[in-house]
């Protein structure tokens, strides 16, 4: 047991550290990281356990940061266990630096995740549970039985509706490795907590299947306790609300508490009210990047007690392997990030079916193919046809993690997330389901997911106005130009942030989806149909599919017009072509599942299959620009230009010009 005086201390060396940053900085967020030390502290010098020789280690435990702009708090506490450098933490969010100003992904540092965006971290929390929950079923390596995964959420947190999401889930599979922290500390950015939420959170949680503990969260031996409690809870994820104090230790220019002021949320605390508050915690003002003795002498403690316990888990987890051949080498390769082995042959597509259908049949083929795929749906996945998959399985459910199936609720931004989080985690290949139009619900996730090169996959079907009896509220219209800005949106790594493959019939689906199982390193969409979708014709290559556009089958030699579209709407291409060639017109159809893998070919491709000159005609039930892009000064795109209509999609077919004839007739028009 580790002395209170040394514990309290090493929190006041937190404080100094995080405050010391952000001032150097002249940006950033002290208050919050001064008040949640203590449990951090207490949390990395007694609690998580890792092997500080390897960060990666699959057994680890896991800490999921939700305040994000609580990061100089998680960098301090990184510094004291060895990961940054004191000369780093002066860096906080300078060019190029590894302390920006919230951390994504970093694990070889000792970030697991922290979010910008409030409510999605912990929720990227929950998916890593659900992960480590799956694999320790999946595997059979005890490792994962013994992972506790540690969350910290803050005010704005639990505010931000995911937090009702996330709670849900955690609490209906029974999530007993979450141990959650609540640092309850009455303020946030602009006012005090209680001018916007009188909700007993204790009650919510409890009321979702939470067991709740209750402390003050600036003391260790409570947090201490706490911690002991909350690992101890079987069949339930655990709790801690800890009452804290914003800015603990800090003082004024003149010398009174700045303690429970929203001041010092997001700013500095600034010229002698930071001298004053260094001096009062302990520290040096001249010179505060000072890591105290007995400090280090906690932490070289820790670390010796750490290699003990990542030896003997290892030992654990190599008696498995040894007994388990064949699971381990599975394990493995699970954990390498490389794109699992399909045998693709086994793939039965129907003719004429409806994309989703042609989805359901590749699902089916890698729930059994692909063991450590888990496939979720918000309650659609009869319709989102990711049911193909759940045929093959079972779902996730409390005390059973024998499935591959997550049935997420209708919570679109929660599922999102944790699969999110399940990626994070590492081990296990997340995808989900929802109808297109809900994709709205889902996009702050999506975006998080690109940023972090994340291979998560969406699947999105109804895809169109062809929803049509359901209305306008269920009509895609603007959805389709939203998600493809995140292909013309690099990563940091210069690629594509993400692939949207919106394949044109059942065979192109497959090729899709191949494409998405080989995507490693950045999140896929699939954009798929409801109705039935004529095969393109007879012949057509679609391993071409994989170059973003390619020329259909058919098309002729020298084409007076090159006719584009993704999707359903090159079927309908292909029957305006049958008139147009009735007038002699020579046509060349190129199907393009996505612009942005197209626009990464070579110039020279992309010359041959759109060469300047040649009059353009794209067909999209988007808006037009989905590609107004691609048919530039040659040609016109039919597109939608409102919001759709209830009716029988046939009927909107005809009243909005998606046929044949309108094909024609808008051909003839710029001939
Ligand atoms: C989704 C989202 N909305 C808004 C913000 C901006 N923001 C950052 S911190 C914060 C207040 C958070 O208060 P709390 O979580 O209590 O943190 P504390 O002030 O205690 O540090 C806000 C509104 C954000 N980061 N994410
Ligand atoms: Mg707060």
């Amino acid at each position: 047991m580790n002395d209170i005086k040394v514990l309290n201390h090493a929190a006041d060396n937190i404080r100094i550290l995080a405050a010391s940053m952000v001032e150097k900085a002249k940006s950033g967020h002290p208050g919050g990281a001064m008040g949640g030390a203590d449990f951090i502290n207490v949390l990395y010098s007694e609690y998580l356990n890792y092997d500080p020789a390897d960060p990666t280690w699959v057994g680890r435990d896991r800490f999921f940061l939700d305040p994000g702009h609580m990061a100089p708090m998680l960098y301090s506490q990184l510094a004291l266990i060895g990961k940054f450098s004191l000369e780093e933490l002066q860096q906080l969010r300078q060019w190029g630096s590894p302390t920006p100003g919230h951390p994504e992904a970093d694990p070889k540092r000792g970030i697991e995740n922290t979010s910008g965006p409030l409510g999605q971290g912990h929720t990227f929390g929950i998916g890593a549970a659900i992960a480590a929950k799956f694999l320790a079923a999946h595997t059979g390596n005890p490792t994962f039985e013994k992972e506790t995964i540690y969350i910290y959420i803050s005010d704005g947190g639990v505010q931000e509706e995911i937090s009702q999401g996330a709670a849900r889930i955690a609490g209906i599979l029974g999530l007993d490795n979450v141990v959650m922290f609540y640092d309850s500390n009455d303020i946030q950015l602009s006012t005090e907590t209680k001018v916007v939420m009188n909700e007993d959170t204790a009650a919510k949680y409890r009321a979702l299947g939470w067991e709740v503990f209750e402390i003050n969260g600036n003391d260790a031996a409570q947090i201490r306790a706490a911690i002991e409690k909350a690992k101890a809870v079987k069949g339930k994820p655990a709790l801690i609300i800890g009452k804290t104090i914003m800015g603990k230790g800090a003082l004024k220019e003149d010398g009174s508490s700045y303690e429970a002021n929203c001041k010092t949320h997001g700013a500095p605390l600034g010229g002698n009210a930071f001298v004053n508050t260094i001096n009062h915690l302990g520290g040096n003002p001249e010179n505060p990047f000072v890591i105290f003795d007995d400090v280090k002498e906690l932490y070289a403690k820790r670390a010796e007690e750490l290699k003990k316990i990542a030896a003997e888990r290892k030992a654990e987890e190599a008696a498995w392997a040894a007994a388990n051949p064949e699971k381990a080498a599975a394990q493995a390769e699970w954990f390498s990030g490389k794109a699992p082995k399909v045998d693709w042959s086994k793939v039965q597509q129907k003719a004429g079916d409806a994309t989703r259908n042609a989805s359901a049949a590749v699902l089916s083929v890698l729930a059994e193919q692909v063991p450590n795929m888990i496939c979720a749906s918000a309650d659609l996945s009869n319709s989102d046809k990711t049911d193909g998959f759940l045929k093959k399985t079972t779902s996730l459910q409390a005390g059973d993690f024998s499935g591959a199936f997550f049935q997420a609720g209708v919570a679109e931004l929660t599922m999102a997330c944790c699969c999110i989080g399940m990626a994070l985690h590492g081990g296990v290949i997340p995808a989900c389901g929802t109808f297109f139009v809900f994709s709205d619900y889902m996009k702050p996730a999506v975006r998080m997911a690109a940023l972090m090169e994340l291979p998560v996959k969406f699947i999105w079907t109804h895809d169109a106005f062809r929803v049509g009896e359901d209305g306008p509220t269920h009509e895609p219209v603007e959805q389709e130009a939203q998600i493809r800005l995140m292909e013309k949106l690099k990563n940091h790594h210069g690629k594509n942030s993400t692939l949207v493959l919106r394949p044109a019939d059942a065979q192109e689906t497959t090729v899709a989806w191949k494409l998405a199982m080989e995507n490693t390193d950045s999140p896929t969409a699939l954009i798929l149909s409801r109705q039935n979708i004529a095969d393109l014709p007879a012949g057509n290559d679609y391993a071409q599919a994989g170059k973003g556009a390619y020329i259909v089958a058919g098309s002729d030699e020298n084409p007076d017009v090159i006719l584009l579209a993704s999707g359903s709407e090159v079927s309908t291409l292909v029957a305006g072509t049958e008139l147009l060639r009735k007038d002699g017109v020579k046509v060349r159809i190129v199907s393009v599942p996505s612009e942005g893998l197209f626009r990464s070919q070579p110039k020279d491709y992309q010359q041959a299959i759109l060469p300047a000159g040649v009059k353009k005609f794209g067909l999209t039930a988007g808006l037009p620009v989905n590609l107004e892009g691609l048919v530039g000064a040659d040609g016109t795109v039919w597109g939608l230009q409102s919001f759709g209509f209830s009716a029988p999609y046939k009927v909107l077919d005809e009243k909005l010009g998606f046929t044949a004839e309108n094909v024609y007739q808008q051909v003839k028009a710029i001939l």
